[in-house]
């Protein structure tokens, strides 16, 4: 079972069908990780696949995919908008453990507090996050630190039954997507002199995801230190690409 498989597939078909998708690198050892976990009878696979593409307004479209068993599902999929744009990041995190489902979907703002920002990136996901919120449990406290990370439009819950996650929360995802490739459409290059202001915005995202990833502890756990980190500094959160 990969619940969020369809999710992936979703994803992947829509954004390559709607715009000229290219292959974005994957550096060498994070294309697929494996490991065998647990003892004896409860001994199974772990398997870490990552997927990534780019276009000519978004640097980085990237996804990582954890299967371990029906207790154990992840799906993190990331938009890193390039420079010349002012595009929100797309940040989705799906995840299922032995604790249950924890779902996070957003268009995270570079620009929070900004009332322009606001209006031109946020006010429009508005409804549809009231729709889905409505129909789904708050997903509790979160890192306070992350709070201005989000937007108002975050959808946060921790649905009780999978099927939910199947139905709401597939449906869900598939509005935020299709509402951030409009964006996406519209976005034109913002004046040189606004790009240093962006590269700041970004990496100030990036330097926080990458040291305060939730995942750090499961996939030390499988994989290790040493790949875990290397994984997290060049593929999920890539340091280099902010560069001007
Ligand atoms: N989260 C990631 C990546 C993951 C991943 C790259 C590839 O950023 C998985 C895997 N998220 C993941 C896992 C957990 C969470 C939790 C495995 C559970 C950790 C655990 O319980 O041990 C949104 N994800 C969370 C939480 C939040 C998010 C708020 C709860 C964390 C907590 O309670 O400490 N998305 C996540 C986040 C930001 C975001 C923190 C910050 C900007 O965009």
């Amino acid at each position: 079972m990969s619940l969020y498989k369809p999710f992936l597939d979703y994803a992947l078909d829509f954004l390559q069908t709607k715009f000229a998708c290219t292959a974005y690198p994957i550096p060498p050892g994070c294309g697929e990780k494996s490991a065998l976990v647990g003892k004896g009878a409860h001994q199974h696979t772990v398997k870490t696949t990552s997927y990534a593409l780019q276009t000519d307004k978004l640097r980085q479209i990237r996804a990582a995919h954890v299967e371990g068993g029906s207790n154990l599902q992840v799906l993190n999929f990331v938009i890193f908008p390039r420079l010349a744009y002012d595009l929100p990041f797309f940040g989705a995190d799906l995840v299922t453990l032995p604790g249950g489902h924890l779902i996070a979907i957003d268009m995270q703002p570079l620009f929070r507090d900004d009332p322009a920002y606001q209006a031109k990136y946020t006010e429009p996901v508005l409804a549809i996050h009231q729709r889905y919120q409505a129909l789904l449990p708050w997903g509790g406290d979160f890192p306070a630190e992350a709070a201005c990370f989000f937007s108002p439009a975050f959808l946060w819950t921790r649905p009780k039954e999978t099927e939910v996650v199947q139905t709401v929360v597939f449906q869900a995802f598939q509005e935020y997507l299709q509402k951030y490739g409009e964006f996406v459409e519209r976005a034109e290059p913002v004046p040189a002199v606004k790009r240093p202001l962006i590269a700041a915005a970004q990496q100030r995202y990036l330097d926080y995801r990458a040291a305060k990833d939730p995942a750090r502890g499961m996939f030390t756990r499988f994989y290790g230190a040493e790949w875990t980190e290397a994984y997290i500094h060049s593929f999920l959160f890539p340091q280099e690409s902010v560069e001007l």
